[in-house]
């Protein structure tokens, strides 16, 4: 241990631990913008800068070892003014028009600045010129140069975590940006459009398309039926916005907001998720019965950020893939199909609405292959964040709002359906069905839990009605692509794999309300799905009432010609 002295304080640290850390361990808090453990420790911002006894210069606490006896001020006339002129530095070069900025009041630089009591800056404004091609704004992720403090955090992100190295350093001196990596635009990069770049990004310099405009449009529009759909990771993490405890801001309380913006039928992406269960489950055992597994595994298909991955980076290897629609696409399909024949309508009076954790969901529901002659299967996918933007456009403080149960059929869903938005909850659903598939009885719900807990990469053998099924469950792209290069030297092998783009699974979905205090909510987001399957009182897809129904009146069994035709792609789009 090392013994320090910060701000007249006695404080203990481990050896090797930084200044920061130690003055957090003490309560003491040192602002800093670009810092992110282990993943951006380059002292960019020069936020953290403090005065060490002894050093001539400013030192910075991020990326500064303790030592025996140093003596740190985190808060002296010199370290104040350094500071203030650091950050006013970074203003000059930054768009302060904080009114029209969707990070107001979520923005690291906003809230330095405000405790700061900066209130001038004394710097002239130099924001970029010369922007190399114009951004698309299609695209469904936007990056704003006037708003980039070039902290570095999206390229360390996308780079270390992500392995997609998207972003890079343009430029030199007072003209540095960060722009898209090898002179490329966007649209035509590898991006993966996990967004885990939008959720580390302290400022607005980064942020999905908004489409708020357009639902508010369709929920006006007097000829649409809106049906909104609501991913199992989504209702973890949108009562953060608002400061609400994760058991006040239920799935029926977010059904309730919902209501109140206008949406006719509020349903549930689990819904699908165990429809899915229902047709990946049964092309698995189809695969595992014809021994076309011998050597690749199957992977799953449902998230959008590992698709896109795996055609940009091993398109040799798109054909390992699931068919299965993801559930958000299968929950279109059935929405203007069977749902629609149920009301009595044309597919094409439907507005069909996502909320979801996710950015690349919204690039899926733009996929040639997602589409029938009607039009898109889902209109529109908002993320939580824009969710939570429009409840805050409506003045809607969900805190007041009653439970209200979701609407039947596709509001009905399982445990099994639930823990989609986790790591590991894929296979583990798939596997409770599995066994009854192959066994006639239900396995333990909690027999296939070994997947829950581990490293990015968790691998578990199941005895599944005597056939040994390889697992293994991954999340991160970086994982992904360690994994992807085990299986392809022929290191490993395996014969199901559920692959999440995000670390932790949705629940950690780029999507998601971001935490100005740089914490990972993936955690326990995760547990509050498993609490929620825990408590469910039906804990497997295929004994889903609704989805049972839907089979019985309109799809017939599993992998039928109807469902392979409204529920499977060849992931050609
Ligand atoms: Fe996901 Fe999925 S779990 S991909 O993470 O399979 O986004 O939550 O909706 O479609 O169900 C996301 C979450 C989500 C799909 C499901
Ligand atoms: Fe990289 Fe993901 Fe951001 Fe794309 S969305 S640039 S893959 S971190």
């Amino acid at each position: 241990m090392v013994t320090l002295t910060i701000d007249g304080r006695t404080v203990q640290a481990q050896e090797g631990a930084t200044i920061l850390e130690a003055a957090a361990q003490a309560d003491i808090h040192i602002p800093h913008l670009c810092y992110l453990k282990g993943i951006n420790e380059i002292a960019a911002c020069r936020v953290c800068c403090v005065e060490v006894e002894g050093e001539r210069a400013m030192v910075t606490a991020c990326n500064n070892p303790v030592k025996e006896g140093m003596v740190v001020h985190t808060n002296s006339p010199r370290v104040r003014s350094t500071r203030r002129i650091n950050v006013e530095l970074i203003l000059s070069q930054h768009d302060c028009k904080c009114a029209t900025c969707v990070r107001s009041g979520n923005c690291q630089l906003q809230t330095i600045a405000n405790d700061l009591g900066i209130v001038k800056v004394h710097y002239e404004t130099q924001l970029p010129r010369g922007l190399r091609g114009a951004w698309t704004t299609t695209f469904p992720l936007y990056h704003d140069y006037n708003k980039c403090i070039k902290c570095m955090r999206c390229i360390q992100v996308c780079d270390k975590v992500q392995t997609l190295s998207i972003w890079d350093v343009s430029g030199t001196g007072g003209r540095t940006m960060v722009d898209v990596s090898g002179n490329r635009v966007m649209k035509d990069s590898d991006c993966a459009l996990c967004g885990q770049c939008i959720t580390h990004c302290p400022t607005g310099g980064l942020r999905e398309r908004d489409d708020t405009m357009e639902v508010f449009s369709a929920l006006a529009d007097p000829d649409k039926i809106t049906v909104v759909q609501v991913a199992p990771a989504v209702r973890t993490a949108w009562g953060e916005a608002f400061g609400m405890p994760r058991e006040q801001a239920t799935m029926e309380r977010m059904a309730a907001a919902l209501r109140r913006l206008g949406f006719d039928y509020v349903f549930d992406t689990n819904f699908t998720a165990d429809l899915t269960i229902m047709e990946e489950g049964s092309e698995f055992l189809h695969r595992l019965k014809a021994g076309g597994l011998t050597r690749w595994p199957m992977f799953t298909s449902c998230c959008p950020g590992w698709v896109r991955f795996l055609k940009g980076q091993y398109p040799e290897l798109v054909g390992q893939l699931s068919s299965a629609k993801s559930p958000q696409q299968m929950f279109g399909s059935v929405a203007k199909s069977w749902f629609a024949q149920t009301l009595g309508v044309a597919p094409e009076k439907i507005c069909c609405v996502s909320i979801m954790p996710c950015v690349a969901k919204k690039a899926e529901a733009e996929l040639p292959t997602m589409a029938t002659q009607h039009g898109p299967d889902v209109d529109w996918v908002l993320t939580t964040r824009e969710f939570v933007r429009m409840l805050r456009a409506d003045q809607l403080d969900p805190k007041y709002l009653p439970e209200e149960p979701l609407d039947s059929p596709m509001g009905v869903a399982t445990g099994a359906g639930v823990i989609f938005g986790a790591t590991g909850g894929v296979m583990e659903a798939a596997l409770r069905t599995a066994a009854y598939l192959l066994t006639g009885e239900d396995p333990a719900p909690d027999a296939f839990a070994q997947v829950r807990t581990g490293p990015g990469l968790r691998e578990a053998t199941y005895e599944v009605a005597g056939i040994p099924v390889r697992c293994a469950v991954v999340s991160g792209l970086g994982n992904a692509r360690a994994l992807m290069e085990q299986l392809k030297a022929g290191k490993v092998h395996y014969d199901f794999v559920e692959v999440m783009a995000c670390p932790g699974g949705c629940v950690g979905g780029g999507g998601q309300p971001i935490s100005c205090e740089d914490k990972e909510l993936y955690g326990e987001r995760g547990q509050r799905l498993y609490a929620l399957d825990k408590s469910a009182p039906v804990r497997f897809s295929h004994e889903n009432p609704q989805v049972q129904a839907l089979y019985r009146e309109y799809l017939g069994s599993p992998l039928s010609e109807k469902a392979e035709e409204l529920l499977h792609t060849d992931h050609k789009g």
